[in-house]
């Protein structure tokens, strides 16, 4: 549905989820709630009712807590975003989401869609119904974001507790506080309010094409290390020799030696093993040994978004390590 005010605001698609941002408890003072209860068609009134200036369209992809997030709702909404950065009647797209893998799928959309227009997620901490809800704001400030062209050519952003993070460096940091994300390398790219928006550079990706396609993605394993885990519990991890492995590793992306040879094994087969760090932030470089090792860095993409590529990497057919290794490289 088409939702009008002044002809001149920004003509905005709003893409439903579900999540936090959509949910009710049924109380104000109570902890437990419900994901996904409200559905898009309400949370526009509301937002217009609060004067929230824009001619939205809506339209309900799901809604769930985005902990159930799956292929074929990635596909629907890469299919209407698709169709809407070619549709001369809108001017940006916004998607609410749950918070839990709003950095999967906000990169997801990152390397698959071109940066013509605006993309920006949002979603809340606190259910619409709790006392000091967040979502609301959010949404406030995501139109802001949304409706200023210079947005786009910035990638995906997600803009969550008055700050605007780029979809290749945010990351969900705390499990219950309203400024629950964090961004790496670049903590934010701008700081929001509804009623103001304070970039903190010039866009780095303007009109850039997507960087891969659109494609089912590979189940690809995380391996999870441990000090002192051995190489039969590393084994026991990547049963059905998948065609990718992220490694949460120790430090900048270490492993004990039977692990690194269990590794080394799957690398010989044409396995894309990627190194990336269980610690909360930083850069996992190349070391000298990746070469001969046939392994690939994971820079500064922590091990959620590291298997996203990774996957997204093979959907396209790129196994090689080397090859593999400028796409984590870029910026
Ligand atoms: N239930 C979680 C989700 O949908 C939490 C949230 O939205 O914040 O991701």
């Amino acid at each position: 549905m088409a939702r009008g005010r002044g002809m001149t605001d920004p003509r905005i698609l709003v893409l439903a989820t579900g999540g936090t941002i959509a949910g009710q408890a049924g109380d104000a003072m109570r902890a437990d709630y419900r994901p996904g209860q409200i559905g898009i068609g309400a949370y526009l009134e509301q937002a217009h009712a609060l004067g929230i200036a824009a001619q939205f369209t809506g339209r309900q992809i799901a809604n769930i807590g985005s902990e159930d997030i799956d292929a074929s709702i990635w596909s629907r909404l890469y299919a209407e975003i698709d169709l809407a950065m070619r549709d001369e009647g809108i001017d940006a797209i916004i998607v609410t989401h749950g918070t839990d893998t709003a950095e999967e799928t906000a990169f997801l959309l990152d390397l698959t869609l071109p940066s013509t227009k605006p993309v920006v997620l949002v979603g809340a901490m606190r259910p619409a119904d709790a006392v000091g809800y967040d979502g609301m704001r959010n949404f406030a400030n995501a139109v802001r974001v949304a409706g200023d062209p210079e947005a786009a050519g910035r990638g995906v952003l997600v803009v969550m507790g008055d700050r605007v993070h780029s979809a290749r460096d945010v990351r969900k940091a705390q499990t219950r506080a309203t400024e629950a994300f964090r961004g790496f390398p670049r903590e934010s790219v701008a700081i929001v309010t509804p009623s103001r928006l304070d970039w903190f550079g010039a866009p780095w990706r303007v009109d850039e094409p997507a960087r891969l396609e659109f494609l089912p993605l590979p189940e690809v394993p995380i391996l999870a290390v441990y000090a002192g885990m051995s190489a039969a519990a590393a084994e026991r991890q990547l049963a059905g020799d998948p065609p990718g492995i992220v490694v949460s590793g120790l430090g900048e992306g270490n492993m004990p030696d039977p692990v690194r040879q269990v590794l080394l094994r799957h690398a010989r087969r044409g396995c894309l093993v990627v190194r990336a760090s269980r610690t909360d932030e930083g850069l996992v470089d190349r070391e000298p040994q990746d070469d001969a090792n046939g392994f690939v860095a994971a820079r500064a993409l922590g091990v959620p978004k590291a298997r996203m590529l990774t996957a997204l990497l093979l959907a396209n057919g790129i196994a090689d390590p080397v090859e593999a290794q400028h796409f984590f490289d870029e910026r």
